[in-house]
């Protein structure tokens, strides 16, 4: 049951905007856990587990957990959905294909809602974690002809959300010109992360195309500014 996905559908279908907190199992405090967000993704580039993160969310809140893994290693079936990502910068044929392979049949198992997302890379002006674990070269953000091929890509390859990447920390985050542009050009969902430090930047990210907007370090370290954003 595509019980999450069709939630998103749906908000995305009507222009409401979604706001997620992206929580690290290796960095997260449990007590700047807090109603409000649409969802909360738990997952990062360590190999720590997320099970006990799953778990702290769910006792702390009724908001929906989605796992956003960056290796098989942090699969939990206690999570609500999972999103089964690939990297579409990589070229590296055994990244795009044996994380999946390797965990296709728990994942099964388990009945959790899976859905499959394509995950762009885009420039945010440093070296990301995503980058340095993977060596898939992020797309400068003025190759934007570049990026919505890669949108495109994911789309006809099935993709049910676009997910635009700066990496987790970066710089800059993905500018207007390049959400718009992937926005016209593919239908699904999109989402957009990295490098979110101000409503300002979360409501231009909104108003050029996002669906969602994912913010994971500035909420970590400014735990008080959550009301701000969640008046968005
Ligand atoms: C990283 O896009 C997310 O995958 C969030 O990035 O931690 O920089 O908000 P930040």
């Amino acid at each position: 049951m595509a019980v999450i996905y069709n939630q998103i559908a749906e908000h995305a279908r009507r222009g409401d905007k979604m706001l997620v907190r992206l929580i690290d199992p290796d960095k997260f405090d449990a007590g700047t856990l807090s109603e409000g967000f649409d969802y909360y993704f738990v997952g990062g580039s360590s190999a720590s587990g997320c099970t006990d993160t799953v778990r702290a969310v769910h006792q702390a809140c009724r908001t929906p957990v989605v796992l956003f893994p960056g290796s098989p290693k942090q699969f939990t079936p206690e999570a609500d959905a999972l999103l089964f990502l690939t990297l579409m910068n990589s070229r590296d044929p055994q990244l795009l294909i044996d994380p999946h392979v390797m965990s296709a049949g728990e994942v099964m198992a388990s009945g959790i809602e899976t859905i499959p997302m394509g995950y762009i890379l885009v420039d945010g002006g440093r070296q990301s974690t995503t980058e340095r674990l993977t060596g898939a070269r992020p797309l400068p953000q003025t190759d934007i002809d570049g990026i919505v091929r890669l949108a495109q890509t994911a789309q006809l390859l099935g993709k049910q959300l676009v997910y635009l990447e700066a990496g987790s920390g970066a710089k800059n985050p993905v500018q207007e010109d390049v959400i718009r542009a992937v926005r016209e050009a593919v239908q699904v969902p999109l989402i957009v992360g990295g490098g979110i430090r101000s409503v300002e930047q979360m409501n231009s990210a909104y108003r050029t195309g996002a669906d969602i907007v994912v913010i994971g370090n500035y909420f970590e370290e400014h735990p008080e500014a959550i009301p701000e954003f969640m008046q968005r």
